[in-house]
């Protein structure tokens, strides 16, 4: 194999040989300074930030004295997790067979709603760039009736090496439906509100990165080089430097908002639940790994509130982040106090909805290891277990009037 490769003008860093680095004691500001420099950001925890830099990257980084400090090599420890490389296997690397590959999702949820047909509706939103369907479960008693009730969104895996996510999707349906009838908790709300879930809102990018039985750390879609699929949501898109205009960028917005058919897609299914003028969905909350971390609106700017959020919602966002991050543990903060971001999920559901709309970072916390977006099959149960009472908190809080 010849050893040259030629980028495209002006684009692809070459990033066969990257780093995994930690700069410790950083504050928001320094955060959304690395953020835009371009490195692939994996978490933060207590102040203590984890990205991916090819070495250009890292001088840049230094020579604007910035400390950071090599912690691993990127493609050792994505070897290390993924010790068999097999042809063309649609599998997750031996060991992680735990998590559902996007055909064992997909079979998962048509038996559960065979099984559970009263209270499960099954049916997609629409299709990712390459054509899979993005799965929606509605859960609620007469599934197939759009009652008069409450309904709450719940989306996992935008971005694609984020695994644990899905199973974190998986679990809630599975425990809304194997649990209805003897949980009084699970019957209660599955009585008294419309749940809806999208396990995996980037399948293209999931099954990507599990490609040939070998973890590749992909984050974006499948469209060209990949739009980061919580950089394309239409408000205030783009605006604020917390997102890239190069399409090699792991924070890639796409060329306009909502250019990848997955975030258009779901943002057309929130749409079609405005009914009579009033939006049904009250509640939404995205997962993402890692950081454990409880995240609310807004993250294109630092204010807190402004005027599409009045002090009092803030205020609400922030009482029920916390009371969220006192169940399960994780840390409760502002989106841009981790660093700016612009074109997300949670900007758009609340700016144009009016739906209150968080997201998770989950387990782990830190440590920049082989655990980061890949803790081993083992940790599926337990991490995605101890959100159980948030999400009853969530689907319960769609009821609360306002
Ligand atoms: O940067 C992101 O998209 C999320 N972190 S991740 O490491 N999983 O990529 C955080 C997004 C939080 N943004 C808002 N809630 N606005
Ligand atoms: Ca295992
Ligand atoms: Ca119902
Ligand atoms: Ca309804
Ligand atoms: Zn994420």
């Amino acid at each position: 194999m010849l050893a040259v490769s030629v980028a495209p003008a002006g684009a692809a860093q070459d990033d066969s040989d990257r780093g995994l680095y930690e700069v410790r004691g950083t504050d928001s500001a320094q955060r959304t300074e690395i953020a835009r420099s371009g490195v692939d950001v994996w978490g933060t925890h207590d102040g203590v930030m984890t990205f991916a830099a090819n070495p250009a990257q890292a001088q840049a980084l230094r020579e604007r004295g910035i400390a950071l400090e090599q912690i691993a090599d990127v493609e050792e420890l994505l070897a290390e997790r993924s010790p068999d490389v097999v042809a063309s296997a649609d599998e997750f690397p031996a060991g992680d067979e735990g998590y559902h590959t996007y055909g064992e999702l997909t079979e998962v949820l048509r038996n559960t709603a065979d099984e559970h047909g009263e209270i499960v509706s099954l049916s997609d939103v629409g299709s990712s760039y390459e054509g899979r369907s993005l799965h929606l479960v509605k859960i609620s008693d007469n599934a197939g009736q759009d009652e008069d009730e409450p309904e709450v969104l719940f989306t996992c895996n935008q971005h694609a090496r984020e695994h644990l996510t899905t199973e974190m999707c998986l679990r809630i349906v599975e425990r809304f439906t194997d649990e209805y009838g003897s949980d009084p908790t699970v019957t209660e709300l599955v009585d008294t509100r419309e749940i809806y879930v999208i396990p995996t809102v980037n399948p293209d990018g999931a099954e990507y990165d599990i490609e040939n039985g070998r973890y590749k750390g992909w984050r974006k879609n499948r469209q060209g080089n990949g739009t980061d699929l919580n950089r394309n949501w239409g408000y205030q898109w783009g605006c604020c430097g917390g997102s890239s205009g190069s399409p090699y960028s792991e924070t890639y917005r796409g060329p306009s908002a909502f250019s990848a058919p997955e975030t258009r897609a779901v943002a057309s299914f929130v749409e079609s639940r405005v009914v009579g003028g009033t939006q049904q969905i009250k509640a939404h909350l995205d997962f993402h790994s890692y950081s454990e971390l409880v995240l609310w609106p807004y993250g294109y700017t630092y204010d807190d509130a402004n005027d599409t959020m009045t002090p009092e919602e803030a205020r609400r966002f922030q009482e029920v982040g916390e009371r969220l991050a006192a169940s399960n543990g994780y840390t409760p903060q502002q989106s841009s106090d981790l660093y700016i971001t612009d074109g997300s999920i949670n900007d758009w559901m609340w700016a144009e909805h009016d739906i209150l709309s968080l997201t998770f970072e989950m387990y782990p916390a830190g440590g920049g290891g082989l655990d980061g977006f890949y803790p081993p099959d083992e940790r599926i149960e337990p991490e995605t277990q101890r959100n159980d009472e948030a999400v009853e908190i969530l689907v319960a809080e769609a009821g609360n009037q306002v």
